[in-house]
């Protein structure tokens, strides 16, 4: 799990106002993403059969290059399609409850704040927490203010083993402080999605968390 949340893609169609959504997961999947989540959100955003359509597309793509594709709250749509898994933060449903629905093989992620909500992940058999927002974000309209990677520094101390992915206005340089803080890897959007070549912005993200861990673990 550790090594699939290295370089995490966040994308919906309201992230893309310019280029084609799914020319830019394929360039990102290209790049060398290991993750994608499919957050179709906010007032621009699909819904009903057309996100329905999109999040099959989009699903597809990440089936011909294995990456595990995940869905942004929506977990009927995960059932409905079969995805490999879940994303759900502080107010969407608990993750036991998750669990109970996608059964015990998929993926299912928490956003958490703090070592108490880490915690809760963790007895709610979360497989990885998303922490931040590490920086200032402009993905999402109701977002907490940044909080820096001191957060992701005391989760990594009191639990070793808990995948870790930090998020919140992460770019290629902005991802090396989050991993020497301890996270297993960075999620993003904008970084990709807005970049004028995804393809090469997914690769310059994975590179530099490999080289941040490396750095970090040597
Ligand atoms: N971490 C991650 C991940 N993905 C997310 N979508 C969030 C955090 C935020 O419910 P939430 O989750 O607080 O807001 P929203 O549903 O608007 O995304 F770890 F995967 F990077
Ligand atoms: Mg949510």
């Amino acid at each position: 799990m550790k090594q699939l949340l290295e370089a995490y893609f966040i994308m919906g169609t309201q992230d893309c106002p310019t280029n084609d959504p799914l020319a830019v997961l394929e360039q990102a999947l290209e790049g060398g993403i290991t993750l994608f989540q499919f957050r179709e959100k906010g007032p621009e955003a699909l819904s009903g059969l057309q996100k329905e359509q999109f999040a099959k597309k989009c699903q597809q793509l990440c089936r011909s290059f294995n990456v595990p594709f995940i869905v942004n709250d929506d977990i009927q749509l995960a059932l409905r399609i079969d995805a490999d898994g879940v994303h759900v933060g502080q107010d969407d449903m608990a993750s036991d409850e998750v669990r109970r629905l996608l059964g015990p093989e998929k993926i299912i992620g928490v956003s958490a704040h703090s070592n108490d909500e880490v915690l809760e992940a963790i007895a709610q058999q979360a497989n990885y927490v998303g922490m931040g927002p590490i920086y200032q974000t402009t993905s999402k309209a109701d977002a907490d203010a940044p909080a820096g990677t001191t957060m992701i520094e005391e989760a990594r101390r009191a639990f070793p083993d808990i995948p870790i992915v930090a998020i919140g206005g992460i770019t290629i340089p902005r991802s090396e402080q989050p991993i020497a803080a301890g996270a297993d890897g960075v999620s993003v959007i904008s970084a990709i999605a807005q970049a004028s070549s995804p393809k090469r912005a997914a690769e310059q993200l994975k590179e530099a968390v490999q080289r941040a861990k490396a750095k970090r673990d040597q």
